[in-house]
């Protein structure tokens, strides 16, 4: 008998993962949460029907949402990650030698089941520089600042994560930095969804001076074609060039990755100038 995992991308196209075996399943007070081994992809974890890490095809997504804002700053001492509690995240941003990072994220459950079963992400944890905070990242954002540099590394914007993506929430992120201050947001997919970067995009620009949104190419994410955006009051360049080992991100993908298709451009309506 042969079994598969199926995420919907949309009601008429589905995209599947041949397991081997289920390591784990949590019903958790936040999230339904699978954690398989599969053939191709090695472990993958599921919250709510949706692929959020493999252990194949991970380091993209870290290594993205990571060095970009990571190499714009100057000198990036404090880090916030929200979400993030796989901590895939936490794991890059500690290639930049910061003081101190912390992890807020709102359910254990996956802090939990990386500790356990995903040391190739969780090994950051074993770092005394990283604190992990199980919470609400929107509250403690609005109760802490002296940040640096802010990851939102969280689910897409359906259920807990919803407030991630809100004009108040960007405001709070905002009075959170430092002065030079960078965040960067994962957007999800603008083959399916532009309107998740259009609305980063449009709120972000609101608040902050500069926004740039790019790109990356994540296999098992929906249409593989994956959004991020950075905002900043300072202007969004490379700082610094990567002295350590990455396997996706170079110097050169900075820019490239902020070379936006036709459509994308015409839908948001940026130039990846502002
Ligand atoms: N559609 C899935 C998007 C998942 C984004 N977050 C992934 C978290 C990995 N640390």
């Amino acid at each position: 008998m042969e079994y598969w995992f199926y995420e919907e991308h949309t009601e008429n196209v589905r995209w599947g993962l041949r397991i081997k075996n289920e390591i784990a399943h949590v019903k958790s007070d936040f999230q339904d949460i699978h954690l398989f081994e599969t053939y191709d992809f090695g472990k993958t974890l599921v919250i709510d029907g949706t692929i959020q890490t493999t252990e194949r095809d991970e380091f993209i997504y870290h290594e993205m949402i990571v060095h970009p804002p990571m190499l714009t700053h100057p000198s990036p001492r404090k880090i916030l990650i929200i979400g993030g509690g796989d901590g895939g995240a936490a794991r890059e941003v500690l290639k930049h030698d910061p003081q101190e990072v912390i992890v807020v994220d709102i359910d254990s459950a996956v802090i939990e089941l990386s500790k356990k079963h995903m040391k190739f992400l969780s090994k950051a944890y074993s770092d005394d520089r990283v604190k992990i905070v199980v919470g609400d990242g929107i509250e403690y954002v609005k109760k802490h600042d002296g940040f640096d540099v802010i990851i939102i590394d969280s689910t897409d914007p359906v259920g807990p994560a919803e407030g991630l993506f809100k004009k108040e929430f960007y405001d709070a992120l905002k009075k959170s930095l430092n002065d030079g201050g960078i965040i960067s947001q994962q957007c999800g997919t603008p083959f399916y969804h532009p309107e998740e970067l259009k609305n980063a995009y449009d709120l972000l620009s609101k608040i902050f001076k500069f926004v740039k949104p790019y790109l990356a190419h994540i296999p098992t994410y929906p249409s593989g074609m994956w959004s991020f955006v950075m905002a900043s009051d300072d202007e969004l360049k490379l700082r610094r060039v990567p002295e350590f080992e990455t396997k996706y991100f170079t110097e050169e993908l900075y820019y490239s990755s902020m070379s936006l298709p036709k459509f994308i451009k015409e839908y948001c309506h940026c130039n990846g100038d502002k």
